[in-house]
């Protein structure tokens, strides 16, 4: 995950892993925020990764979560240096609204991302009748889920940009400070060693 970071700059950038089901927005959502117009997308078929950097001393990785079993192994491989998650939910799927949930709960239940902050993005406000930040907040249940660490449920739409810059600027500060506390942890650990 060092990729992106400038070979000279001393403070390493925060990392920040986005994810969702496929179809959530996430694609259309980070080219939005890139190239601040509304792109084509793809779906996501077999291998895929998209990567920004997005001027607010942060990198933003993007994967698909759920579907194949073996594309787990991949994105669980980002775990272990991220700062901050960003998890997008289709708002207006109510179908597949629990499968989300799920793929969320167990990625929280990762060892090597535990305390990491969270910025859930209901995503497609702006279709009518899509759940609410307060619906989604309460389905997805954060406050129990996301006791252990910084949380906060934003609405967003990622066609019209709506909600998105409040977003990243959330999960900056976040996991900005997720990074301080961890690197202190881990000055602290290594004095100890050396006593
Ligand atoms: P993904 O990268 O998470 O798989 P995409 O999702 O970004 O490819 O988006 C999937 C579909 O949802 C796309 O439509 C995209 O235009 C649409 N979408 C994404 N965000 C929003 C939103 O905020 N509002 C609405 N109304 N639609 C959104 P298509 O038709 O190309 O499949
Ligand atoms: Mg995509």
């Amino acid at each position: 995950m060092g990729l992106l970071n400038s070979k000279h700059s001393k403070i390493r950038q925060a990392q920040i892993l986005m994810l969702g089901l496929d179809s959530a927005g996430k694609s259309t959502l980070l080219y939005k925020l890139k190239f601040n117009d509304s792109f084509l997308t793809l779906p996501t078929i077999g291998f895929n990764v998209e990567m920004i950097e997005t001027g607010q001393n942060a990198a933003v990785t993007v994967w698909d979560v759920g579907g194949q079993q073996k594309m787990r192994t991949f994105w669980c491989n980002y775990f272990e240096n991220t700062d901050g998650l960003m998890y997008v939910v289709d708002s207006t799927d109510k179908q597949r609204l629990e499968d989300s949930k799920k793929e969320f709960e167990r990625i929280l239940k990762n060892e090597l991302v535990k305390n990491v902050p969270v910025v859930l993005l209901a995503n497609k406000q702006d279709v009518p009748g899509a759940l609410n930040a307060e619906e989604i907040t309460r389905n997805f249940n954060m406050k129990k889920h996301c006791s252990d660490r910084n949380w906060y449920v934003q609405p967003c739409c990622a066609i019209t940009g709506e909600g998105l810059a409040e977003a990243f600027q959330r999960i900056t500060t976040f996991a900005n400070n997720y990074k301080i506390s961890r690197e202190e942890a881990f000055t602290i650990f290594k004095q100890d060693e050396k006593l």
